[in-house]
């Protein structure tokens, strides 16, 4: 295995805002090895502070780093400022996302959209790159030195309609593709969720013990897809990129298409952090039932994982809090630890009875 890489995580000293950040990095496949917190992570020079930018600069020559994830969106000055006083690249939020839909996408189709979206974030960055190309901090910087801002405008627009193009051809294949995967006779279920609610410890907690079955059969399979067996049925598992909460308006077409095979799941399973406080489960409740419906996935296919029910006391129990979510078919839920394995066969026992009843 490649060495990882080691980065550090700026953010924000909210405990969501740090668990979020951290599960996004990991989805990525970056190994965090500290965290630096600031209330204010918009400052001007270099996103944070003076002060704690010099701690960074410490830190990253102490531990070894490779590279400074900044959950923030930062300007290309910012970047570049932080980049240079550190001596290791910068991340930005929105660049890390990016990432994510790079590293998941499952199509032709999502891998298009997603270029599309890092088009844009270049765009948008483009003038602020040129100017720091002139003023020759960056040379050869996107090769910016020669060209004017409207030439790189221009090109991306030109990229954009070809790309733009190709999709509707994608279109086609993708239907053709769906049909070999039916033709296999396997349903997908696929699990979806907040970041940090706990897919893809919910995932290796249902493929753990199962075996693989004939995965050299499915070479369409990623890291993030398995075909398991329980109790002699089979059927396929899919850990999404799930969903991410400040979500900039440009990658909405990426993030969805990354995400539209969960319109062809069977069953999806939508995971929610029930040891959140009950006014957080219930709006992230709310906007995944929201986003799943866009999605196009109907209410009788989602079946509600309340997972971390380990960290839930006994005062406020579960019971008493999913009362509390006033939730669509709240016979189709089940409480259960992913990292403790409570209840993680009976939610097996849900899903086969599920699919089989189909
Ligand atoms: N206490 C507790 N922690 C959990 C449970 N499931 C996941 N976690 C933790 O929650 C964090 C996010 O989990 P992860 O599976 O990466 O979430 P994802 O972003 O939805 O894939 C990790 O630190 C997990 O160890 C659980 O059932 N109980
Ligand atoms: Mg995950």
């Amino acid at each position: 295995m490649p060495r990882q890489i080691r980065t550090i995580l700026v953010t924000y000293p909210e405990h969501n805002a740090i668990a979020e950040a951290k599960s996004l990095a990991d989805t990525a496949g970056y190994s965090v090895e500290k965290i630096v917190t600031q209330k204010n992570i918009t400052g001007s020079r270099y996103g944070v502070g003076r002060g704690k930018a010099l701690e960074i600069q410490d830190l990253v020559n102490n531990m070894n780093i490779d590279v400074i994830i900044f959950d923030e969106v930062l300007k290309p000055t910012q970047q570049y400022n932080l980049s240079k006083l550190c001596k290791v690249e910068t991340i930005d939020r929105e660049r890390l996302i990016l990432r994510i839909f790079e590293s998941r996408a499952s199509s032709n189709e999502s891998r298009i959209q997603i270029r599309l979206a890092q088009l844009r974030y270049d765009m948008f960055r483009a003038r602020d790159k040129v100017r720091l190309a002139k003023k020759g901090e960056q040379p050869g910087f996107f090769g910016m030195g020669k060209y004017d801002a409207d030439v790189f405008f221009l090109d991306i627009k030109r990229h954009v309609t070809i790309l733009k193009r190709k999709l509707e051809r994608e279109e086609r294949r993708r239907m053709l593709y769906r049909i070999q995967r039916s033709k296999l006779g396997l349903q997908t279920i696929s699990i979806a969720g907040y970041t940090s609610a706990g897919k893809t410890t919910l995932f290796n907690a249902l493929t753990g013990e199962s075996k693989d079955v004939g995965r050299e059969l499915f070479t369409t399979l990623t890291t993030y897809t398995r075909a398991i067996s329980v109790r002699d049925t089979k059927f396929l598992l899919s850990d999404t990129v799930g969903f991410i909460s400040k979500l900039p308006a440009y990658m909405i077409d990426a993030f969805k298409s990354t995400l539209s095979e969960l319109k062809y799941s069977a069953l999806v399973l939508l995971v929610l952090d029930i040891s959140d406080p009950i006014l957080e489960v219930k709006r992230r409740y709310d906007s995944s039932i929201r986003v799943l419906n866009e999605l196009a996935v109907p209410v009788g296919k989602i079946f509600y994982v309340l997972n971390k029910a380990d960290l839930v006391g006994e005062s406020e129990g579960v019971k008493e809090r999913v009362d509390k979510l006033d939730m669509i078919n709240r016979e189709n839920c089940i409480a259960v630890s992913a990292k403790s394995g409570l209840n993680i066969l009976n939610l097996k026992e849900l899903m086969v009875k599920f699919i089989c009843s189909r």
